[in-house]
């Protein structure tokens, strides 16, 4: 959505303390559009909810103040080594946490991390264990948190079971246009729905237990104190909700562990390097350690796997659908993000005894 300068302005002003030096798009989402306003002597981040996705906008901001607040009062007894921020709610004027302009587009306001920067892909081994570090400390704020306080704002977001079924609608719907990329992908979607259950399944029979996750953390979500080069906060929790930890940590490791990136155009190079698995995981359980059961244990060689196979497979829907979920700057795009991820899926699967023994060593 373009917005002219005249109504980001506008908008921003509803949230600004003091005058507005300049606004620019900001980050690089797939969702939401992003902003950085500038001020004489400080900044903030706007954002523009995408509200086909997040149809119950209100509760997503209830739920970030809820989780912030709560994260702000247990850092006043949690020891770290380092500063660690989390981005607070910005009230408006009129003391709201968000502004309906008169378009009736949905907008909030966001504190910025000074001194900090994010990047798409993990740039060495230090990077790689700060971002298991970073992921497995907001774990940690929150694990005190009961589920249930928080409201599910993006019903059937990571299970797959139901990512599976609106495949096979979409696909029963659309006269698929044939070329061998999209038949390698419909085969190897084929292959594995009988196991993509696996997470779920876990969940139902009482393996796996229901706590609240991020939703959400990729490397960019993570962002790096520019001097100290430690990490410093987890942003974007507009999905944080109750789910499995599992697909947290799947998603970091899949997202992190592609060194060419999730937008790459290389899709036969991706590759999902190990060592920077072993180093996010080594950052994860120094913190982590304490709130993983055996049976967690067992599951985290699945979770890769399927949070990998599972983004691969909305990409894929959504390019069928006709790009209507994730933005998109080419009409193949989402079809190219699929072919990423399902061979990241592949090289996951080529190397499942070696993770294995990564996660089984650092137990
Ligand atoms: C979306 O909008 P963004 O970039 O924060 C998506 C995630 C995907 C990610 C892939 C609500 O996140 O699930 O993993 O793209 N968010 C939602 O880059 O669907
Ligand atoms: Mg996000």
């Amino acid at each position: 959505m373009t917005q002219s300068q005249d109504s980001l302005n506008a908008i921003a002003n509803q949230f600004a303390q003091g005058s507005i030096k300049n606004i620019q798009p900001f980050g690089s989402g797939n969702i939401n559009d992003t902003f950085l306003v500038t001020l004489e002597a400080s900044q903030f981040v706007l954002q523009r909810i995408n509200t086909q996705v997040f149809r119950q906008p209100e509760h997503v901001m209830k739920n970030i103040y809820f989780c912030t607040q709560h994260i702000h009062d247990r850092l006043s007894n949690f020891k770290l080594d380092r500063r660690w921020e989390t981005p607070q709610v910005i009230f408006t004027h009129e003391n709201q946490d968000h502004h309906i302009d008169e378009n009736g587009l949905f907008w909030r306001a966001l504190s910025f991390i000074k001194n900090s920067r994010s990047h798409d892909t993990i740039q060495n081994l230090d990077h790689a264990e700060e971002i298991g570090y970073a992921l497995g400390t907001f774990h940690s704020l929150i694990s005190d948190l009961p589920p249930e306080r928080l409201t599910d704002t993006l019903e059937g977001f990571h299970i797959t079971p139901i990512y599976l079924q609106q495949y096979k609608r979409v696909l029963s719907e659309t006269t698929v246009k044939p070329s061998p990329e999209v038949n390698y992908c419909l085969k190897f979607i084929r292959d594995r729905q009988s196991w993509a259950h696996v997470l779920e399944n876990a969940k139902h029979s009482g393996k796996l237990s229901l706590r609240l996750m991020h939703g959400d953390p990729k490397v960019n979500n993570i962002l790096i104190d520019s001097a100290t080069e430690k990490a410093v906060s987890v942003i974007d929790l507009d999905t944080v909700k109750p789910g499995l930890i599992h697909y947290d940590i799947g998603d970091c490791l899949r997202s992190g562990c592609n060194a060419i990136g999730e937008e790459t155009e290389q899709w036969e190079t991706v590759r999902f390097e190990p060592d920077l698995c072993e180093g996010i995981l080594r950052g994860y359980l120094t913190v982590a350690k304490a709130f993983l059961t055996d049976s967690d244990y067992l599951y985290l060689f699945d979770a890769i796997r399927l949070i990998t196979f599972e983004l691969g497979l909305r990409f894929f829907t959504d390019y069928l659908a006709g790009n209507i979920y994730f933005k998109t700057t080419y009409p193949e795009h989402n079809l190219m993000r699929a072919l990423v991820q399902f061979g990241l899926t592949k090289s996951i699967e080529s190397q499942e005894l070696s993770i294995r023994s990564i996660i089984e060593d650092l137990r």
